[in-house]
């Protein structure tokens, strides 16, 4: 199929069904339907509110989100807030599941900075082919501190959700390897294109696939990143490249008032076209980027270190995705945390011999990437990350502070093809 045939939707805004003195209320349906991604091809997908992608769901810093996930599917599910601060019971461990026909009440305090979160499945064994077919939506916090930026805001701050798909004759989706999986989506469309008015937009792209990389640009066209995982920068970074693995969210300011009416701005990953931006009418704008944007804290001295070792390896003569030599073990705790205190973790992608990249992700937490083999973090993700990309032989320090909640939470990888192969481990917070 041709590139650009169809244009790429903005996910619906999801309604809250009440609203309490401090909380929003809300029902959503895990179900399969079937949807239209190719034009003029139906294709079985699972869903969050018969939508492909899911609806967004909006929240306000400080005021709860109280949220019913019934599972219509034929097999057991669940959901985790990526990127949330949320206690242990909401938060979608893998043995922690809906069952076929039954509910959820997931409780998300949203006590924590403005950040562009999402929200996904983590069933044990499951989550890489749920996640696949359909289960994913972005999550937004909104914080009243951000407002006085004068951030571009409204229809023109947009959620786009990236990932790839393979179909096969019939337009159903093919969970095989991951590399054959070169149809690239936009909020679920292949290539599509997006009519822009000449002026600044807040874009809150969201790497949504189970494997793969972007790696992406806009034709040289400077992007100015104001945000990472867990919020804004202290400052703009202008960009004109930006590597987004799976998880990871990356938010950008693009100014298309640069550029004369019927100017088409290709956004383009290095394995072809992701997204164009068309530039078609004139309008109104107020926004503005400052020059300084959210100071973050000064970080508190740890108490202590851990090493994580990302790899693959053979338990008996079974292949497994591995975490200091040991696969995923959910009757095991891997890391004992007191509750309150500051911790440096130093993860190294172990896999030199395969060259196979990898990524580590906590739950629970926001951290700090404090150096890549010794040298300063990348540009962009100075701020507070819960997803860091980690190329083979790599080693990254981050320092995290395991506040507010106790019990047990994931780390793992989050090319979840190598999660749910065992690449996966999980702390204990205690008091
Ligand atoms: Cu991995």
């Amino acid at each position: 199929m041709a590139p650009f045939s169809v244009g790429m939707p903005v996910p619906p805004v999801l309604r809250p069904i009440a609203q309490l003195p401090d909380a929003d209320v809300y029902e959503l349906a895990i179900r399969q339907i079937e949807a239209e991604i190719l034009p003029g091809v139906r294709t079985p997908v699972l869903t969050y509110g018969n939508h492909f992608v899911a609806p967004t769901i909006r929240a306000k810093s400080a005021r709860r989100t109280l949220i019913t996930f019934r599972n219509h599917l034929q097999a057991a599910s669940n959901v985790h807030l990526h990127g949330g601060h949320v206690p242990a019971a909401s938060d979608g461990h893998p043995m922690d599941l809906i069952h076929p026909g039954g509910a959820r009440l997931y409780s998300y305090p949203n006590r924590q900075q403005g950040a562009t979160l999402w929200y996904h499945d983590h069933s044990h064994h499951t989550e890489a082919e749920h996640v696949f077919r359909g289960l994913h939506g972005a999550y937004l916090l909104e914080d009243d501190s951000e407002r006085h930026l004068g951030l571009p805001d409204g229809e023109y701050d947009i959620p786009i959700l990236l990932r790839d798909a393979a179909f096969d004759e019939s337009g159903a989706l093919v969970f095989a390897e991951p590399e054959y999986r070169t149809t690239l989506l936009a909020n679920g469309k292949p290539s599509p294109y997006f009519p822009v008015a000449a002026r600044k937009y807040r874009l809150r792209l969201l790497n949504v696939s189970t494997h793969r990389d972007f790696t992406l640009s806009l034709g040289g066209v400077e992007m100015t990143q104001i945000a990472t995982d867990g919020g804004l920068l202290p400052a703009p970074v202008p960009r004109t490249t930006l590597l987004i693995s799976p998880g990871e969210r990356i938010e950008i300011v693009v100014d298309f008032s640069r550029h004369p009416l019927g100017t088409q701005l290709l956004l383009a990953d290095t394995t072809g076209p992701v997204l164009r931006f068309d530039v078609v009418r004139r309008a109104r704008d107020n926004s503005r980027v400052p020059d300084r944007l959210r100071e973050l804290p000064a970080l508190p001295e740890a108490t202590a270190t851990r090493e994580v070792v990302l790899g693959f390896g053979f338990v008996g003569d079974v292949p497994m995705g591995l975490i200091n030599g040991r696969p995923f073990d959910p009757n095991r705790i891997d890391a004992k945390i007191k509750l309150g205190t500051t911790e440096i973790w130093r993860i190294t992608n172990g896999d030199v011999q395969y060259q196979v990249p990898h990524n580590f992700h906590t739950h629970l937490v926001q951290f700090r990437v404090l150096d890549r083999d010794g040298n300063p973090p990348l540009p962009g993700e100075t701020g507070r990350k819960d997803t860091v990309h980690i190329r083979p032989g790599e080693s990254v320090r981050v320092q995290a502070t395991f506040g507010d909640y106790t019990g047990r939470f994931m780390y793992h990888c989050h090319l979840l093809e190598h999660s749910q192969m065992g690449m996966m481990a999980q702390m204990e917070i205690t008091r």
